[in-house]
Order: structure tokens, then C-alpha cells, then sequence
């Protein structure tokens, strides 16, 4: 099985400065080295750029609009291509670049005659539109967009839009008004951290995972640094505190390697200029091992 590491430094989706460093902060904290123990093959691609847009305006309301549309055309490309060669691991960057790794996925899982399904780990929905967005900050929008959830006048057209219902979030605590309306009109799944607190991380994520498996779907899986809690992750822009545990979190990616499910990751939102001493990176590195079958030890039964 090969591993294809993606770096995606895109900075574009937000106004502090810093996530174009994420991939080879991963790199750095050895991301490839650790999935060659685990027994993958891995090929790292290197840095992506955007494909070519017109100048950004500095005062339009959304923060670098078209750089961002380049990313998303760049990323859409390069996920569909990735998935017929392996399991893509996209080495971010800011929450922008799933706009477009999800869309390339969801058109491969199309071509396959497979649903794709999309669980997203974060504080936040990201389910805004470019008219509800009060920061204008692209990161806050990947849900909507790959879901056909708004307009997104400049970007790709989304042929494959994943159906609401595939859409699982979980560690929600900051959901401001807009969003909170239009996610509870809508058919995704939406797991806050009360849930959690109240009856733990693996009934939502196993209930999940019980209809990706049947239906047969795709999975990709994407991981905001800021879905853990920031006394642990502290290299993320938009630190939320109460967020997931380290040991909740591998959970988390225990069970989804357990599941089988995986087929495309994203690691989004490090800022390697806010970290201390690499430990957000090293935690982002220790959880995509888990995902990909670091253990304890071996489990008799399947846990999920
Ligand atoms: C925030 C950004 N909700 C906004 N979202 C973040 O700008 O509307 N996502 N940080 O992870
Ligand atoms: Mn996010
Ligand atoms: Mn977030
Ligand atoms: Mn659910």
C-alpha cells in the first residue's frame, strides 16, 4: 500500500500568516519515515503551487479569493490523480485546500461508481458561504462548497457534490449564528463536544462508520489542528479551548484504521510559526500513524 504525501502550503484562506510552513513542518517531524515503519510505501510530491489567477484585490470582502480558486483547481487536479495511485495524505496548509482535495476525491469516488463520504474533524463547521462569512476568511467555507451548499461564483464548478448526509462533524464548539441555521437545516451530521463529554468519541464515529462501510463509500478524513485542545495544539491560528483530548483524538484515528474505511487525509491548519518546540507537529504525525495502523497493542476483535 502507498502513501502519497501532498504538500498544499496554502495560506491564502485566512489573515494571519504562517500555515504555508505546515508541510515541511510534517516533513521535519517525519511524517514519511514513520509511515515507512508502519510498512507503506511513500512518495512525497513535494509542493504544490496555485494554478495561474488574477491579482487579489486587498479590499474585496473575501480575503485572497482568486489565489484561492487557484488552489482549489491545483488540489482538485492533483487528489483525483492521487487517489488511482494511493492513499493521498495532504500536508497543509490552511482548511481552504479541502475545497478542493475533497472535490478531486468525491469525482474519483464518482468514476468508481461509489459514494464519498467526508468526516471532518474540527472546533468549527467551515459551512459557511462567501455571503455568510462575516470574516471573509475562505478556511470557514470547505463544507458548503464541496457539499453545493451556496454560491461560489469563480470556482470550479462542483460536478460530484458529496450529499449532506456523508458529511459527519465532530469536536464543534464554536458555530457562530449563520452557520448554526444553516447546518440545523441541513442533513449533516453534527457532534459537539457536550456530546462527547457525555457519551464519549467512539458512538458518533461508529455509528458513522457503520454506514460508510454499508454503502461501500469513500472516506476522507479531514483533521484541523484546532479539533484538539489548544493546551496540547497550540500551533493553530484559531485556538478554541475544550477541544479533544490526545487520547480521544488517537481513538479517533485507531478506530478509522481499524475500519479499513480511509481513503484520503487531509492535515490542515498547523502553523508552525505559533508552535512550541514541534509538538504540534509531532502530535499531528503521532495521529496520522495512528490512522494508518500504530497500535498499542493488537486488538482480538475489530473496536468499531
Ligand atoms: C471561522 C473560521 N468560523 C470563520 N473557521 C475556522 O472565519 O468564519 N475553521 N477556523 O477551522
Ligand atoms: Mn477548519
Ligand atoms: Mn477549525
Ligand atoms: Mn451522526
Amino acid at each position: 500500500k502507498t502513501c502519497i504525501l501532498i504538500g498544499a502550503p496554502v495560506d491564502s484562506g485566512k489573515r494571519r500568516r504562517g500555515c504555508l510552513m505546515g508541510p515541511d513542518a510534517y516533513r521535519t517531524a517525519g511524517l514519511a519515515e514513520t509511515l515507512t515503519s508502519l510498512g507503506y510505501a511513500v512518495t512525497d510530491k513535494g509542493n504544490l503551487t496555485p494554478a495561474p489567477h488574477e491579482n487579489d484585490h486587498p479590499e474585496h470582502p473575501v480575503h485572497a479569493l482568486n489565489e484561492t480558486i487557484g488552489w482549489t483547481e491545483t488540489l482538485s487536479a492533483a487528489s483525483q490523480d492521487a487517489m488511482t495511485q494511493g492513499l493521498p495524505i495532504f500536508l497543509g496548509g490552511d482548511h481552504s485546500l479541502s475545497a478542493g482535495t475533497v472535490m478531486g476525491a468525491a469525482n474519483h469516488a464518482a468514476s468508481q461508481g461509489r459514494p464519498q463520504f467526508v468526516l471532518w474533524l474540527d472546533a468549527h463547521s467551515d459551512f459557511h458561504t462567501m455571503e455568510s462569512s462575516d470574516s471573509g476568511n475562505l478556511h470557514g467555507t470547505p463544507v458548503a462548497y464541496f457539499t453545493g451548499h451556496g454560491t461560489f461564483e469563480g470556482f470550479p464548478e462542483v460536478k460530484n457534490p458529496v450529499p449532506q448526509d456523508n458529511v459527519c462533524i465532530i469536536g464543534l464548539r464554536s458555530v457562530d449564528d449563520a452557520e448554526r441555521a444553516a447546518l440545523q437545516a441541513s442533513q449533516i451530521h453534527r457532534h459537539d463536544m457536550r456530546e462527547i463529554d457525555e457519551h464519549g468519541i467512539a458512538r458518533p464515529l461508529s455509528a458513522f462508520l457503520e454506514r460508510v462501510a454499508a454503502a461501500n463509500g469513500m472516506l476522507h478524513v479531514s483533521l484541523d489542528v484546532d479539533f484538539l485542545d489548544p493546551d496540547v495544539a497550540p500551533a493553530v491560528g484559531t485556538t478554541v479551548p475544550g477541544g479533544a483530548t490526545v487520547r480521544e483524538a488517537h481513538l479517533v484515528m485507531e478506530m478509522l484504521h481499524d475500519s479499513g474505511l480511509m481513503t484520503s487525509l487531509d492535515l490542515v491548519e498547523l502553523n508552525p510559526f505559533l508552535d512550541t518546540r514541534g509538538r504540534t507537529a509531532k502530535l499531528m504525525v503521532d495521529l496520522a500513524a495512528s490512522a494508518l495502523g500504530r497500535r498499542i497493542f493488537d486488538r482480538v476483535t475489530r473496536s468499531y
